[in-house]
């Protein structure tokens, strides 16, 4: 196991490692930008080291201080937790080099899984579905319009380089692939540096369904079935479940199958999570692989009893995993709100100050937060204040104490989206488990009632 282990990020995530370190008895080391100074993941790690200014730029992501802390440390493994620098092949391959650990899959496995139309073509040799489309990159407008053609319309363009949904472009007709193409392209070479683009055939009403792999650096595989991410606001999830009310006992296990063959396949190690998009008659296709801890995690953790960050730390040590597959089954339901920094209704940012806090808890009610009373969001930051993780028997009675905890959530000082989280617990829908990719857009604009007159947002 290691000694020491230095945390790579802030906020819930960075107190989740540090949780983790502590049960595995290993050291912390938090690093932290000069407006996280009072952040309780500095409070509780046993040493603490200022890496720069707020601007994740200048700190969370500034390579090279990060890379002195570990070494004035003596650090021996870095955890990355989920954005900043989780997904950068060349700072895992730098650490790696420095003799330290990067906690996560190999870096050649984080490159491929960077590039979309690489991810895509291995993933399809080794045996997942894909949607119809292009089989490698585009190399001009003239090729996207033929394989628009073949493939049928409406499909979508997506670039290489993007992924979570930037850079892509939905065309109806031949017209538009022409159109959207070089617009595409050249947004996508601003915006990450490299203009390649795909296609695929564009479905209308998706789930976003992804299953959770965890593999060690023996051999040993094992999926923990899936988590449905579905409730999304501009490719910003909201709420996540698991199990997924889509998926039946032999889906998930055919869709464990396979995925787990395609894992062996590429010798994949550590965590991941394989993004599956699932069409109106239950398809499922492959869309993208995330080589990081995710935030959703906790829904898999308390449906499937077990700790993944723990897990990780201990498979990166060059552990071997302790459970099989036949061990792992769901034993109850599990739902994640995000409660965010934002105002319900509008999604704009709302940080400041939290002035009065009072969190929820009972039975089954878990809240992974940085947040105290007295506590500053920061305006430099994604908007994530806590998640409000709830586990019930089954889904109804997951749902039900979901309402109940998020009324006994008090946050005062700046606005968040739990009115926009009740809204969504209550509505048919998603109470019924059936749902899609839309259900966001249709809680904030219901379809008018049959034969009601047409009314505007203001009433006139
Ligand atoms: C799609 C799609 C429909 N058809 N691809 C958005 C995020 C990125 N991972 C892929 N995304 C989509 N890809 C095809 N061929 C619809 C989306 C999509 C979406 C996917 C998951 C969750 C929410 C979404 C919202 C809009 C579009």
């Amino acid at each position: 196991m290691f000694k020491k282990v230095l945390i790579a990020n802030r906020g819930e995530i960075a107190l989740r490692v540090l949780r983790a370190c502590k049960e595995l008895g290993v050291a912390t080391v938090a690093v932290h930008s000069t407006a996280d100074a009072e952040s309780l993941h500095v409070r509780f790690a046993d040493e603490a080291i200022c890496i720069g200014p707020p601007q994740s730029k200048q700190s969370y992501l500034n390579v090279r201080a990060l890379l002195a802390a570990a070494d004035v440390t003596g650090a021996d493994a870095i955890h990355p937790g989920y954005g900043f620098l989780s997904e950068n092949a060349e700072f895992a391959e730098l650490v790696t080099k420095m003799g330290i650990k990067f906690i996560g899959p190999r870096p050649e496995m984080i490159r491929l899984m960077g590039n979309k139309v690489a991810a895509r073509e291995a993933m399809e040799k080794a045996g997942l579905p894909l949607l119809p489309g292009a089989r490698g990159k585009l190399a001009n407008a003239e090729e996207a319009e033929k394989i628009a053609e073949e493939v049928g319309y409406p499909v979508i363009l997506k670039a290489a380089a993007g992924g979570g949904g930037r850079g892509m472009k939905i065309c109806r007709d031949r017209a538009q692939v022409r159109q959207l193409f070089e617009t595409a392209s050249n947004e996508a070479l601003a915006a990450f540096g490299d203009g390649t683009m795909y296609l695929e055939r564009y479905v209308e009403q998706p789930r976003h369904i992804e299953m959770q792999i965890v593999a060690d650096e023996h051999g040993g595989i094992i999926h923990l079935g899936e988590r449905e991410c579905s409730v999304q606001r501009r490719h910003q999830k909201l709420l996540e479940e698991a199990p997924s009310p889509a998926v039946t006992p032999e889906l998930r296990r055919e869709m464990g199958e396979v995925a787990l063959s395609a894992m062996r396949r590429v010798g994949y190690n550590n965590v991941g999570t394989i993004e599956f998009l699932m069409d109106e008659k239950g398809r499922y296709y492959f869309m993208e692989m995330n080589t990081r801890i995710q935030v959703e995690h906790p829904v898999t953790e308390q449906v499937y009893r077990l700790d993944l960050v723990r897990e990780q730390i201990r498979l990166s040590a060059g552990e071997r995993l302790e459970r099989t597959q036949e061990s792992v089954v769901p034993g109850s339901h599990s739902i994640e709100c995000r409660v965010n920094a934002e105002d319900p209704v509008t999604f704009a940012p709302s940080p400041g100050k939290i002035t009065g806090y009072h969190q929820p808890g009972g039975y089954g009610v878990r809240v992974d937060t940085m947040a105290y009373e007295q506590y500053k969001v920061q305006p430099y930051y994604d908007s994530l204040v806590a998640k409000l993780v709830i586990t019930g028997a089954n889904r109804e009675i997951a749902v039900k104490r979901a309402l109940r905890a998020l009324n006994e959530y008090v946050i005062e000082g700046i606005k968040t989206n739990i009115p926009f989280h009740k809204r969504v617990l209550v509505h048919p829908g998603f109470v019924a488990g059936k749902y899609d990719t839309r259900i966001v857009e249709q809680i904030l604009n219901p379809p008018a009632p049959e034969g009601a007159p047409k009314t505007t947002a203001a009433g006139g």
